[in-house]
């Protein structure tokens, strides 16, 4: 018989996982969205189509966006032209752009993470990558690993097709990674290029025009361990809680399918509504949990899905302005990069507590959420805790 129960080999953490260095990088081609109507209109051969560009051009002027990165460009689009027409086949062009492009993008902003964490390579223990911009076997992970030298047993996940909250499911990976083997140190990413969605407007598929209108491309880094090395590692967020939800009457809010022309998106007009309506009851029991009396007690990452949510949110929270300014930022220098928008606002919030000599990296705040919302509609959350601005500088 076996014997009773014997302690673990490999120990748990003993404190929280928490966020050791952040990095983000997004491909050089940048649009102006003042210019993205005439240029998307023109690429697409679709000027006979007069009303849907004026609807196009109102989406883009109150998208709350000012420029987005792309890597495909004027040259790439004209010679792939298949990715230029609505649902002409075209996956193999798309798929090879991603393959090559999500680990790139991915490899960038981790060496940015990386050197800001000042630990040797070697110290990453695990990967965690998500990315809804193509598939392959073997995945991105292993690709982005491969890029980076990271050592051969490092060990991985790879999430595909999770959309826009996987910026949340990475961290809540990590997280449970982190504090469940003392020592691990995990390097949780997300890369998306918008090779996958481009396409041809049509009167046909209005939420596509939506689409077109606010996704970019970009991938964020984040590096997550327990204990952090007094001294040498400089925590900035401790992550406490993470949940998900499905909402209530839901299906088909939010969904992507991946046809023979590439990724094809569907966005009813009442996505902000629902999350709206179900954002309270989805969060009031960890705001009590941490004694916030009100919402504005609390920092907020939030997906930058589109102003209509911030907007909505926002008011039915009774928030300041300031506390979605970070994700309105990502917005308006972004435009929505799916699951690695909410990591580019968690570091524009650090960037944002520095800039204003705040007293914390939540914007002079304990506690604060991070939330991605996507298809399902699914909402993800981390509860973080924001450590004080002025901890001592790791010695680079
Ligand atoms: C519409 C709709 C609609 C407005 N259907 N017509 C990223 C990168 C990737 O590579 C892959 C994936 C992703 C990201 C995926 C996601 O994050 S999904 C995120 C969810 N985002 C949304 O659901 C967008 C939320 N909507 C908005 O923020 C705004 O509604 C919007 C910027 C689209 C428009 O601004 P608005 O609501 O202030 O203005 P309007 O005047 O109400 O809407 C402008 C037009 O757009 C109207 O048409 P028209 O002819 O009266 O001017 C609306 O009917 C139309 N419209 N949403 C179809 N979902």
């Amino acid at each position: 018989a076996v014997a009773s129960s014997r302690p673990r080999l490999i120990p748990q953490a003993t404190g929280p996982a928490t966020v050791l260095a952040m990095g983000k990088a997004v491909p050089p081609n940048v649009v102006e969205q003042a210019t993205y109507p005439d240029f998307f209109f023109d690429i697409t051969n679709s000027n006979d189509k007069p009303a849907l560009k004026a609807k196009f051009q109102r989406i883009c002027d109150r998208s709350g966006i000012k420029k987005r990165h792309f890597y495909i460009d004027q040259k790439i689009l004209e010679s792939n032209p298949g990715m230029c027409t609505y649902m002409e086949p075209s996956l193999n062009c798309r798929q090879e752009i991603a393959i090559a492009q999500v680990p790139k993008l991915a490899k960038e902003a981790a060496q940015v993470a990386i050197k800001e964490w000042g630990r040797p390579k070697s110290e990453i223990t695990h990967i965690v990558m998500a990315t809804t911009s193509g598939v392959n076997m073997p995945g991105a992970e292993l690709a982005t690993a491969k890029l980076l030298g990271l050592r051969p047993n490092v060990r991985r996940v790879m999430m595909y097709q999770q959309g826009c909250f996987a910026g949340a499911t990475v961290l809540r990976v990590a997280k449970d990674l982190a504090e469940n083997n003392a020592g691990a140190r995990v390097l949780a990413i997300c890369s998306e290029v918008t090779a996958v969605t481009f396409r041809a407007p049509s009167e046909t598929h209005i939420d596509g025009l939506v689409g077109s209108a606010l996704f970019g491309d970009g991938a964020a880094a984040i590096i997550v361990g327990a204990d952090p090395k007094s001294g040498i590692e400089r925590p900035m967020y401790e992550m406490h809680w993470a949940g998900e939800m499905v909402l209530p009457d839901s299906d088909g809010a939010i969904d992507g399918h991946l046809t023979e022309a590439g990724l094809v998106f569907h966005l009813l007009k009442d996505v902000p509504g629902l999350i709206t309506k179900n954002i309270d009851g989805f969060l009031r029991d960890t705001k009590n949990l941490v004694g916030a009396a009100t919402w504005n007690e609390l920092f907020w990452a939030v997906h930058p899905g589109g102003p209509a949510i911030l907007d909505q949110v926002e008011s039915k929270l009774e928030l300041d302005k300031s506390r979605f300014q970070a994700s309105r930022d990502i917005l308006s220098d972004y435009g929505n990069m799916s699951s690695a928008s909410v990591l580019f606002v968690l570091n524009r919030i650090r960037e944002r507590s520095l800039e204003q000599n705040k007293s914390t990296l939540g914007e002079g705040c304990e506690w604060g959420f991070l939330i991605g919302f996507g298809p399902g509609l699914t909402i993800e959350t981390i509860l973080l805790r924001a450590l004080p601005s002025n901890l001592p500088a790791v010695n680079l």
